[in-house]
């Protein structure tokens, strides 16, 4: 319907501030002890092979990954070390256990990191076998503008900044929206070593 006003699904919510600066020093430590186990790379589209302008990297039993000829999916182990991800963060299960409360526990979490220019533009996560789980996403470092849309490409959408600490749960119909991250506004924290910004998403896959 043109000129229809933006309404968020329901289902989504936004936590601004959600963990203390203790916490989110506590969770960036325990991501960079993944990232050392498990280094970030830049995963490519299916049939283009570009790369993804973002950094990733997983841990938990399940990766999202995606490449040139295998196309998006999720994998047990780093694409380059062959090794399993390692665990989740503790204290990334602590915010899926205190959101979703009546989720069963999360099989992946994908580790973003934005630097310079990097952005994601809008699509939907649909990779996963099931849609009824939520999808609950930490945002840590610098803040960036966060686009979320509907459930169709054409739904109007609208623009949120995000900022470190802040938790954004994607139930119900808004699991299904899109989405994309626009732009991350450098310098706007310290608290990713190198600079930038780092965002955890913890899912159901199976
Ligand atoms: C809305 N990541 O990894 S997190 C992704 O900040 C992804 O790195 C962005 O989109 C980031 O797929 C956005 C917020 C988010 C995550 C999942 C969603 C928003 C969502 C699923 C449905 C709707
Ligand atoms: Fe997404």
């Amino acid at each position: 319907m043109p000129g229809a006003e933006f309404a968020p699904l329901p289902g989504f919510r936004l936590l601004p501030g959600f963990l203390d600066a203790a916490q989110q020093r506590e969770l960036m430590q325990q991501v960079q002890a993944v990232l050392e186990q498990a280094p970030v790379y830049h995963a490519t589209m299916p049939k283009s092979g570009q790369p993804m302008s973002v950094a990733m990297s997983n841990a938990g039993a399940l990766g999202w990954y995606t490449d040139q000829d295998g196309g998006y999916r999720y994998i047990a182990q780093h694409p380059e070390t062959a090794q399993p991800w390692p665990a989740i963060p503790p204290v990334a299960l602590d915010v899926w256990r205190a959101v979703v409360p009546d989720a069963p526990a999360p099989e992946a979490c994908l580790i973003n990191h934005y630097r310079d220019t990097a952005k994601m533009g809008l699509h939907q996560d649909r990779d996963e076998a099931d849609f009824s789980a939520p999808v609950v996403s930490i945002s840590l470092g610098d803040e960036a503008m966060f686009r979320l849309g509907g459930t169709s490409r054409k739904a109007p959408t609208r623009s949120f900044r995000l900022s470190s600490g802040d938790v954004l749960v994607l139930g119900g119909e808004a699991r299904l929206a899109f989405h994309g991250i626009d732009r991350v506004i450098a310098g706007t924290s310290r608290l990713v070593p190198g600079g930038g910004r780092i965002n955890l998403t913890l899912r159901r896959v199976t």
